[in-house]
């Protein structure tokens, strides 16, 4: 039995500083009608999509810091994306960054949404795995500062039905961590879908730059076959205001195979035919979770956050 959906990574290229929103959703917007001429029904956005990857700016004012955040999903400059989406009937996932007043306070988080091919927003996630530092770095040549502008997502790794089957959301740095991928596993996921800004090159350690590109897929691509589910990238990509952020977006199969992949670093649509019944032969053998798994040996990955080495020895 196949269950096919027709899924779409629109890749984004650079967002500079001087780029207003209304000039990005014109670029969406075209990414979205190029995807669905291409017979796309869901539409796969990257992380801040909006603007350019801001966090790797110091900014000490929470005016200019702000300035980034969106108050209402849709918003002013939004809504034409929403309204094009729902006119063609094509779901969408859209990463931005999210000023929200809750519990009497003002929070700032980095989350994504899962919208459906009514216009509906059917699921919100919130990242989790925030990278970087919270504190300013002088001596380098750009920041990273996602643990001072967002808080943690407060939603959890969730799986909802939408678009014919159960999707999932993560964001950027999540990929590289397999709980991410084993949570959303545990809710039967088939299509994880993804975007992230990823520096071309590491601050922080004088690594090969090759590297960027193949730890970028590498933990995609295990999680996919680690958990029986397809996943869907799209990067923001090229130089933003002469920093650059790798592309290399990319649609997996559940047996972890690339079946497509951006070859620039610009807007670009990639598109694939996914079967969502793909994974199941993949879940109910080498990884069906109930006859082979052993959680009382997994204490560990919840009960500790870091490393505890054995004692003694030489
Ligand atoms: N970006 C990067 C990512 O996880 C990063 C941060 C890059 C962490 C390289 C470690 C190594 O792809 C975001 N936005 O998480």
């Amino acid at each position: 039995m196949a269950r096919y959906l027709k899924v779409a990574a629109a890749q984004l290229g650079p967002v500079h500083l001087a780029d207003d929103r209304a000039s990005v959703v014109r670029r969406l917007i075209a990414l979205l009608c190029e995807a669905h001429a291409g017979g796309a029904e869901l539409v796969v956005f990257t992380e801040l999509a909006l603007t350019t990857f801001f966090p790797r700016y110091w900014m000490g004012d929470q005016a200019e810091i702000d300035a980034f955040f969106e108050r209402r999903m849709p918003g002013p400059e939004t809504q034409a994306l929403f309204d094009e989406a729902k006119r063609l009937g094509v779901g969408f996932h859209l990463g931005y960054a999210e000023l929200a007043r809750e519990g009497g306070r003002t929070r700032r988080f980095n989350p994504a949404i899962l919208v459906d091919r009514g216009g509906e927003i059917v699921g919100k996630y919130r990242k989790i795995h925030l990278p970087g530092h919270a504190e300013h770095r002088p001596n380098v040549p750009f920041q990273h500062l996602e643990k001072r502008y967002f808080e943690v997502g407060d939603l959890g790794f969730r799986a909802w039905r939408a678009m014919g089957g159960i999707m999932g959301v993560c964001i950027c740095n999540d990929r590289r961590w397999p709980e991410t991928f084993r949570v959303l596993g545990l809710q039967g996921v088939e299509l994880v879908m993804l975007g992230y800004n990823t520096p071309s090159f590491n601050v922080a350690h004088d690594e090969p730059v090759h590297l960027r590109m193949f730890h970028n897929h590498l933990g995609m691509q295990a999680g996919a076959y680690q958990n029986g589910t397809w996943v869907v990238a799209a990067a923001k990509a090229g130089e933003e205001d002469g920093h650059g952020l790798i592309g290399g977006s990319c649609i997996i199969a559940p047996t972890g195979e690339i079946v497509a992949r951006a070859l620039s670093e610009d807007d670009e649509v990639i598109a694939y035919a996914c079967d969502l019944d793909l994974g199941d032969y993949i879940k109910s053998t080498i990884f069906n979770f109930e006859q082979h798994r052993r959680i009382e040996h997994y204490g560990l990955i919840t009960r500790q956050t870091g490393v505890v080495p054995p004692e003694g020895g030489e």
